[in-house]
């Protein structure tokens, strides 16, 4: 499906009319547009087969025009032009949190700042400090953005990273003769950020896999073809590697070029102790080959068990495969139900219905739907008598729907003085409460910290939401000390999220680990705005896999029976 692609597509024309200063009419309709395609669960090339894209609100018929051309063409003509018109480092600008369209319009046609390197520079210049809408509180978030943007620069979000693999493993798999396909690298371990998606490829000839893969759909430049491997940039930053290996190396080549890094130094070193060599092309004894074939084989011939990609860090997994100790993690089969939901109730785009049938057809038992409290005004968070509404609804979908239960909840704010957003009478009559810090971020690390112990001391609070806040790229996690939370944790049995949104990731593998090490639960919550979201639990599962967590750390895997003696 290209919605997603094509509504980021319509974003930045959005943005780069934005930058220029253009009609704030045109700007506003052409995000609509963006966010009607973001939302759309079909695929959009089959409504514009059958001309049922123009009932869509919002996309009339030169939209549904341009979207045509970027079925037929991979692009619109009329964004290439748009964007020919602003210098090239500004769309980069927008990347950086507190910069907004309309602040790098004006840095550029005031100031004349055409990229980030231009606007370091000047972010302390007297002629920007008096620009309209600026001030010093406003460069300081600049100035944070820029910094969380650079520390993170580079690196692809997980949703992107997935999307992008699936769809080159895809085009591999075509290629004739071709009988193996992997993804390896950071990609095959789950980590948080991929640098980029790496493949690997068996089977048929390295030319013909070469060639199909150099001239797959959205490359946007070949960085750099060989006989055996290339690298590609599709669209704007993202970069996949391809391998060709023979197959009788595939499993020593998937152990090298799944990593990490660390991972393999140990494993090599162990090979040496052994009087061994280990290499891309197998284990090797003098010249004879011990074994090469399945990754399998090479770890037994190291005398290990087969370690799980997610745990190759070199963080005690060498050592506990060495030891016949590797833990048995938790897996996607064992999850049944999300923790943390957000419906039209609030500030998200499906019914309390459709987020229920959704979860039935995913196999789940139950679900929570934890919209915002009141005081999240801008969440559209709900008023006491909108909660107990809400309440109504959900008892009428559980009669309605079967085989599924929905259970009743809340993200509830933390307010700057640790209370919860509800009084206890209403808190009680809730299945779970999700109790979740959205102000204040910049408090001291006391402060928040004893904010958020307050809050788990609240006998309601059932789980503490994204417990760092952290947003990937964007926002640095607040200046919570998480010892202290993870044992106030422990002692009040207060469970923390493991947020499944590929931009929070929060907690993350290594906080989770401790926090299980400390005997705390971990729920796992997508925190979805639309159904279309929920498929994001599985970057929560393999996040906890990084974690080495078991079912039994995870209150996913309870029965809903078990689940509800847990909150009672
Ligand atoms: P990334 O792309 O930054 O998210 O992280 P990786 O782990 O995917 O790193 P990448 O793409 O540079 O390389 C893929 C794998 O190939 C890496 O995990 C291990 C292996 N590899 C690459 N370069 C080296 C190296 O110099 N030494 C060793 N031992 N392994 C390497
Ligand atoms: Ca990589
Ligand atoms: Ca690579
Ligand atoms: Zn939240």
């Amino acid at each position: 499906m290209k919605n997603r692609e094509i509504a980021h597509l319509f974003e930045s024309l959005a943005n780069i009319l934005e930058i220029q200063g253009a009609n704030q009419f045109r700007v506003n309709a052409y995000r609509r547009v963006a966010r009607a395609l973001e939302e759309l669960t079909v695929d959009v090339a089959g409504l514009v087969e059958s001309g049922e894209i123009t009932e869509i609100s919002g996309i009339g018929k030169g939209t549904a025009a341009a979207i045509s051309e970027f079925l037929e063409t991979g692009t619109i003509e009329g964004y290439e032009e748009a964007k020919a018109k602003i210098p090239k480092g500004l769309l980069e600008l927008l990347a950086i949190s507190g910069l907004g369209p309309k602040t790098v319009g004006r840095v550029w046609r005031e100031l004349n700042i055409r990229s980030l390197k231009e606007l370091k520079r000047r972010l302390h210049s007297e002629k920007l400090l008096a620009l309209p809408g600026m001030g010093e509180k406003k460069i300081e978030r600049i100035q944070a953005g820029i910094r969380a943007y650079e520390s993170g620069a580079g690196r692809m979000l997980l949703g992107t990273a997935i999307s992008l693999a699936e769809m080159v493993k895809a085009e591999m798999q075509k290629v004739p003769g071709v009988t193996e396909v992997s993804v390896a690298g950071s990609m095959r371990r789950w980590k948080e950020t991929i640098g980029d998606v790496d493949v690997l490829v068996t089977g048929g000839s390295p030319e013909a896999a070469i060639d199909a893969f150099t001239s797959m759909p959205g490359v946007k430049e070949v960085l750099a073809s060989g006989s055996t491997k290339a690298s590609v940039r599709i669209e704007e930053a993202f970069q996949v590697d391809v391998r060709v290996v023979s197959k009788s190396e595939w499993g020593a080549a998937l152990m090298y070029f799944t990593g990490s890094k660390e991972h393999n130094v140990r494993l090599r070193a162990l090979a040496r102790e052994r009087g061994l060599r280990l290499n891309e092309y197998g284990l090797f004894k003098g010249d004879g080959k011990l074994s090469s074939r399945t990754e399998r084989a090479v770890y037994r011939k190291l005398g290990m068990a087969w370690v799980p990609p997610e745990l190759r860090e070199d963080r005690g997994e060498v050592e506990a495969s060495l030891e016949g100790r590797l833990p048995r993690l938790v897996e996607m089969e064992d999850i049944r139900g999300d923790l943390h939901m957000h419906s039209v109730w609030s500030d998200g785009g499906s019914t309390i219905e459709e987020v229920a049938r959704a979860a039935k057809a995913r196999g789940y038992e139950y679900i929570v739907v934890s919209d915002h409290s009141r005081s999240l005004r801008i969440a559209n968070g709900l008023s006491i008598e909108k909660l107990e509404q809400q309440a109504e609804e959900i008892d009428d979908v559980n009669r309605r729907v079967r085989g599924i239960k929905v259970l009743k909840g809340t993200e509830a704010d933390i307010l700057s003085d640790g209370s919860v957003d509800y009084p206890d009478e209403v808190l009680e009559r809730l299945d779970v409460v999700v109790a979740s810090i959205h102000s204040g971020f910049q408090q001291p690390s006391d402060r928040i910290t004893g904010r958020i112990i307050t809050a788990m001391k609240n006998p309601h609070v059932d789980i503490i939401g994204h417990p760092t806040g952290r947003v990937i790229g964007r926002r640095e996690a607040y200046g919570v000390d998480m010892e202290r939370v993870m044992e106030a944790a422990a002692e009040t049995g207060t469970a923390l999220e493991i947020n499944c949104h590929d931009e929070r990731i929060d907690l993350n593998d290594v906080h989770a680990r401790q926090a299980a090490e400390m005997g705390v639960k971990l729920s796992l919550g997508t925190d979805s705005h639309d159904v279309s979201q929920m498929w994001e639990i599985v970057i929560g599962v393999h996040t906890a896999r990084r974690g080495w967590l078991g079912p039994e750390s995870l209150l996913n895997t309870l029965t809903l029976e078990a689940l509800l003696s847990v909150f009672s």
